[in-house]
């Protein structure tokens, strides 16, 4: 039987739409073309909660090859906006998922250190008064976690998480691990609490203790799986919160990570990728260096 290129195609966007609803403009074109990771200006839009003037502290964007392709077509505009702190390791794993997507979106800083978390209007985003904080249209979501699910479930390209149920398990426990067991205990608001109450030193050394036992964990859970990445050849959830972890851990509290030979090699990977250097720190437009 002949089938009509064009009825293929309107079956195929037939059905796209049908499985992505309003995202199908975006969906469609971010799957057909590729991104590069340069900062520009993007279009945004409204949400309920007036995004857009939370916090002007500064912002810029991600922009990409595709996304200029995009903006040609009438129908689509760019909604995604993301609160990060350059320093913050929760914000970072959030840039490192949307570059591994090729998803561009708009970058508010949110200085933690100067207390900008704690604005009337940032307060409107996150109760909790943390970074990041992930705007898409209408959706608000401010746990990287979270947003790293929403992520997944909304845009299917580069898939962050595997369909092999045991090593999708194994992904959301190290990302789990680091999100739970490490990276609460040694945030900048309890670090300060601990100086204040108990002291400078105690600080460190609790924060090390918490970050070596996670590590610890986390080397013996993924020496099986690990591949090139955690959990095999591709790169995945637990990569993305392991990553930038490895990297505040050895900058700012001196691990050793010699001890961790395949935390060490996963790192070495990660930052190999172009999507990962993109998302790091002294990259992001509020880089203080
Ligand atoms: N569970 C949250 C934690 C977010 C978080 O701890 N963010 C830190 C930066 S990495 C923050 O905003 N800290 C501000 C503070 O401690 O006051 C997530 O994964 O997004």
């Amino acid at each position: 039987m002949k089938i009509n290129p064009p009825l293929l195609l309107q079956i195929n966007r037939s059905y796209l739409k049908l499985v992505k609803g309003d995202n199908f403009p975006r969906y469609y074109f971010q799957r057909w073309f590729g991104a590069d990771f340069s900062h520009t200006e993007t279009p945004t839009t409204k949400s309920n909660i007036d995004a857009s003037s939370a916090v002007p502290i500064s912002s810029s964007s991600m922009e990409s090859n595709y996304s200029q392709k995009m903006a040609a077509d009438s129908t689509w505009v760019s909604k995604i906006i993301l609160y990060s702190f350059w320093q913050s390791s929760c914000s970072w794993r959030i840039r490192f998922a949307l570059n591994l997507k090729g998803l561009s979106y708009e970058y508010r800083a949110v200085n933690i250190d100067k207390g900008e978390q704690f604005t009337s209007e940032f307060e409107k985003l996150n109760p909790l008064h943390y970074v990041p904080v992930l705007v898409d249209g209408d959706v608000v979501i401010s746990d990287s976690y979270a947003i790293l699910l929403y992520l997944e479930e909304n845009y299917c390209q580069r898939p962050l998480l595997p369909v092999e149920p045991q090593l999708r398990a194994l992904n959301l426990q190290a990302a789990s691990i680091v999100s739970s067991s490490m990276q609460p205990l040694h945030m900048l608001s309890v670090l300060r609490y601990m100086e204040e109450r108990v002291g400078p030193e105690e600080k460190q050394s609790w924060a090390k203790f918490h970050i070596q036992k996670g590590f610890s964990a986390l080397e013996k859970l993924l020496t099986g799986s690990a591949g090139k990445y955690a959990t095999g050849k591709e790169v995945y959830m637990a990569d993305v919160f392991l990553a930038p972890q490895i990297a505040v851990a050895t900058k700012r509290f001196n691990i050793d990570m010699s001890q961790f030979p395949t935390l060490s090699r996963i790192y070495d990977s990660c930052k190999a990728l172009p999507e990962f250097q993109a998302s790091s720190p002294e990259r992001q437009p509020d880089a203080a260096l």
